[in-house]
């Protein structure tokens, strides 16, 4: 094995925390002596120990001398949980090789720099590109101090999200539908309009097995949401604007939680407002599952960071069938929502389609 191989191992290790150390990073560290994997660990859940001192924790032999694999530079500073850095020096690892560099603020090259100080040779950015990919949540929350939003929908190739009479299970195969869940379980919040609530009565949980739950948010300005629907309980945000406290505790008294707004220029919930109420509560990740009107006040609040489509090789036809993004739209061409990085992968029958939003 090589260092490419400890790398890859780091990474895989990584992946085991996604979903459950939000807002934190996916984070993961093997440590190898003599061309022996003596330790691994990763970050299983934020506000517990980090990658590195669970690696360290887990050694088989005394470490001194060893060679650390992590995938993102180790941390200096006192936070939830003691600096990584001060456990690498005592522990005696000889050599530390990173993946990512660490944005945090409280980190950011210090990390490394303490390391070398130290007398432990650092290689920065091994398998960078790899490493980053774990972690675009975390780069984006940690920057910005808001949610990284990603707008999901299916639609059919002539790019319809129901049919004429508002049936819509299903437009995407199968294996879609399980690699959504999995996407669920990796944000931590995920959002749908009334108009979803009414005609879907969704439960928007995660598929059993696949992880966590995520927070449910209701966006719904006149707070019409039914008090029946399979949403309203506890892990349930309603965003309105209506402020009635009668009205609200309804809602509230089944578990469910109503936060009042401001309204919008068009009268709807203010969806900037939103986002950094949910940034304020450590919301790192947000997905919008529609329908089509909240996808427009979305993309035009410019909230929307990233597009994942679902296209399934099928045509509904019809004029009166809607499609993902509805709202007036744009005049002209010219005036269009533009995307780049985009990837294209296929799932069975289906296309992903995964585009960032250029900022307007
Ligand atoms: C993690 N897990 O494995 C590594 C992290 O509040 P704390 O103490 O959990 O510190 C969180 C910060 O520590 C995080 O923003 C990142 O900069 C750094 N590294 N964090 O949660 C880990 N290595
Ligand atoms: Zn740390």
């Amino acid at each position: 094995m090589n260092d490419k191989d400890y790398m890859t191992l780091a990474i895989d290790l990584a992946r085991r925390g996604g979903g459950y150390v939000n807002p934190n990073p996916q984070v993961g560290a093997v440590i190898v002596r003599d061309g022996v994997i003596i330790g691994q660990g990763y970050h299983e859940k934020c506000g517990e120990l980090h990658a590195e001192r669970n690696a360290l924790a887990s050694c088989t032999t005394d470490p001194r001398g060893a060679t650390m694999y992590v995938t993102l530079e180790p941390c200096c500073h006192y936070g939830k949980t003691p600096p990584c850095t001060a456990a690498i020096i005592e522990k005696g690892i000889a050599r530390v090789v990173i993946g990512s560099r660490d944005p945090n603020p409280k980190v950011s090259g210090k990390g490394a720099e303490q390391l070398r100080a130290a007398g432990i040779e650092v290689v920065r950015d091994f398998m960078q590109g790899e490493c980053d990919e774990l972690n675009a949540i975390f780069f984006h929350y940690i920057t910005k101090g808001r949610p990284l939003v990603t707008m999901k929908y299916a639609m059919t190739m002539d790019g319809k999200i129901a049919t004429h009479t508002g049936a819509s299970k299903w437009i995407s195969c199968e294996a879609s539908r399980i690699h959504t869940h999995e996407a669920r379980a990796r944000n931590m919040a995920i959002m749908v309009g009334l108009g979803t609530v009414v005609n879907d009565d969704p439960s928007l949980t995660a598929r059993a097995g696949i992880g966590p739950d995520p927070l449910r948010i209701v966006c719904d300005s006149n707070l019409y949401t039914p008090l029946s629907a399979k949403i309203v309980g506890p892990g349930t945000i309603i965003a309105t604007c209506e402020s009635d406290v009668d009205k609200c505790r309804k809602f509230t008294e089944k578990g469910a939680e109503v936060l009042t707004l401001g309204r919008n220029k068009n009268g709807q919930v203010d969806l900037c407002e939103l986002i950094a109420a949910l940034g304020e509560r450590k919301i790192d990740s947000l997905i919008i599952e529609g329908g089509s009107t909240l996808n427009w006040s979305a993309l035009e609040a410019g909230i929307v960071d990233k597009l994942q489509v679902y296209v399934a090789t099928k045509v509904f036809g019809g004029a009166e069938a809607k499609s993902p993004v509805g709202g007036p739209g744009v005049e002209l061409p010219d005036y269009a929502f533009k995307l780049q990085n985009t990837r294209i992968t296929n799932i069975e029958s289906d296309i992903l389609i995964e585009s960032q939003v250029i900022p307007c």
